[in-house]
């Protein structure tokens, strides 16, 4: 990705955020989420990338952040667990144009029971651009999970296989196959030694492991490449990630909270209608009532979710919605005209069969009235949910700029191969 469209992105991002409008409670009820966001939006503004180290408790992940950095800033134990939390030390080099670089440290993904090791990769994924995850053997069956529950999130992720000293060559080519093969991956595997141990001779025979130097090499070279390449992509599509997602929950929220209310507008315009056609003896006119109430339940709707309804667009949303609850409830209206049509036959008949044939008409008109009941429900879930698409999908939506880059960028598509984008279905009336 270049310079300039980097640039575009992050003005759309603090563009989008200024323009949130965020009452106190929406600021209280998703506070750090809020501020997760931010902290990645500075980090976009201060081209600051994030790199998380990930893996099973004691496969050497304090290791390898000390020997890239070549420093023992964190503790390293034999012992398991003796990462406990979160932790991030700034790496002295930079990517591209002075961009800056930092390591997060994370606690091991064993001995937590599936969920929460479900939620922590979750959480790793979003506050970091790209995730190393380190394994030192064959891939078990939770680190394959976490890696695919990483890959499903988007999450740009490398593969390193720590204590390359303790295998030879052989073993670490079939490893390297099987490895690859478990995850269905075409991505390379890289081999380190984060802190090797090598057999040393001494003076009187004895053979001793001794501590030697850190083997990064194919990781650096690695990670060289994927910086200078990539290191702008990284960084906008964690921020665009986390915008999208942030929205999504402002937006399920909201709804959520307007959701009674929205139950209980289409509610009334129900029984509006149901009295209407029940009371009515005019076939068209029972059609032109229905469509005028689904009309003004849209209108009153789009107040509701606070979204504008003027001009093409609002013309736009209606015709969509009237297709779509058309399609639906199309049986619905036919229904309704048939009825409509029984009971004006029923009602023009009624001077020749004295009176006996209005008998019939007060079922037809109740008839007329649930499918009138039925067919507003239709149409209130079907405006909700335009309006909803309509409020998620404007041009400087995170959404959009993501769609936006995945379409112009070969990579980003291969990052976001996997992701599922938030859809708004949740939590309609
Ligand atoms: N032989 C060998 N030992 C290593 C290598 N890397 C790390 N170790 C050893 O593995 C042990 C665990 O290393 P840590 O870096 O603490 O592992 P961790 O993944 O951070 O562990 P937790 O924080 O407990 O999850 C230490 O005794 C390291 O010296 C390696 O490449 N080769
Ligand atoms: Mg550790």
């Amino acid at each position: 990705m270049d310079k300039q469209r980097s640039a575009t992105i992050t003005r759309a991002l603090i563009q989008w955020r200024e323009g949130l409008q965020l009452s106190r409670r929406e600021q209280s009820v998703l506070g750090p989420e809020l501020q997760g966001l931010d902290r990645q939006l500075q980090r976009l503004q201060e081209r600051q990338l994030r790199v998380a180290v990930f893996g099973r408790v004691g496969v050497g992940k304090s290791s390898l952040i000390n020997a890239l950095i070549g420093d023992e800033a964190l503790a390293t134990d034999v012992a398991h667990g003796s990462t406990r939390r979160q932790q991030a030390v700034p790496w002295n080099r930079t990517w591209g144009d002075g961009g800056l670089l930092q390591l997060v440290d994370t606690p091991g993904i064993d001995e937590i029971a599936a969920p929460a090791r479900e939620r922590l990769a979750r959480r790793v994924a979003t506050g970091s651009d790209l995730v190393v995850m380190v394994i030192d053997g064959d891939i078990s069956a939770p680190e394959l999970a976490a890696f695919r529950t990483l890959q499903d999130s988007g999450k740009p992720t490398l593969l390193v296989a720590n204590r390359a000293d303790t295998y030879s060559q052989a073993e670490r080519h079939q490893l390297t196959d099987t490895i690859q093969a478990r995850c269905g991956s075409d991505e390379p595997l890289l081999w380190v030694a984060a802190a090797p141990r090598r057999p040393v001779v001494l003076a009187d025979g004895r053979v001793r492991r001794q501590a030697a130097a850190a083997e990064l090499g194919a990781l650096q070279q690695h990670l060289d490449q994927l910086l200078e390449a990539h290191g702008e992509l990284l960084l906008a599509l964690n921020s665009l990630r986390a915008a999208d997602h942030f929205s999504a929950q402002l937006l399920a929220w909201r709804l959520g909270q307007r959701q009674q209310a929205a139950q209980a507008l289409i509610g009334r315009c129900a029984s509006i209608k149901a009295a209407g056609l029940a009371a009515n003896p005019l076939m068209l006119l029972d059609l032109a009532g229905s469509a005028a109430v689904d009309s003004t339940l849209i209108v009153q709707l789009a107040q509701l979710y606070g979204v504008r309804l003027r001009g093409p667009s609002a013309r736009r949303l209606l015709q969509r919605v009237g297709r779509q609850s058309l399609v639906i409830g199309g049986v619905q209206w036919g229904l309704q005209g048939a009825l409509s049509l029984i009971k004006q036959l029923l009602l023009m008949a009624a001077p020749f069969s004295g009176g006996l044939s209005l008998a019939p008409a007060a079922p037809v008109a109740l008839a007329q009235a649930a499918l009138a009941v039925h067919g507003t429900r239709i149409t209130g879930r079907e405006a909700a949910r335009q309006l909803l698409l309509s409020a998620h999908r404007g041009p400087a939506r995170p959404a959009s700029l993501l769609r936006r880059l995945q379409r112009a960028d070969p990579q980003a598509q291969r990052w976001l191969a996997h992701h599922q984008s938030w859809s708004p279905e949740v939590g309609l009336p």
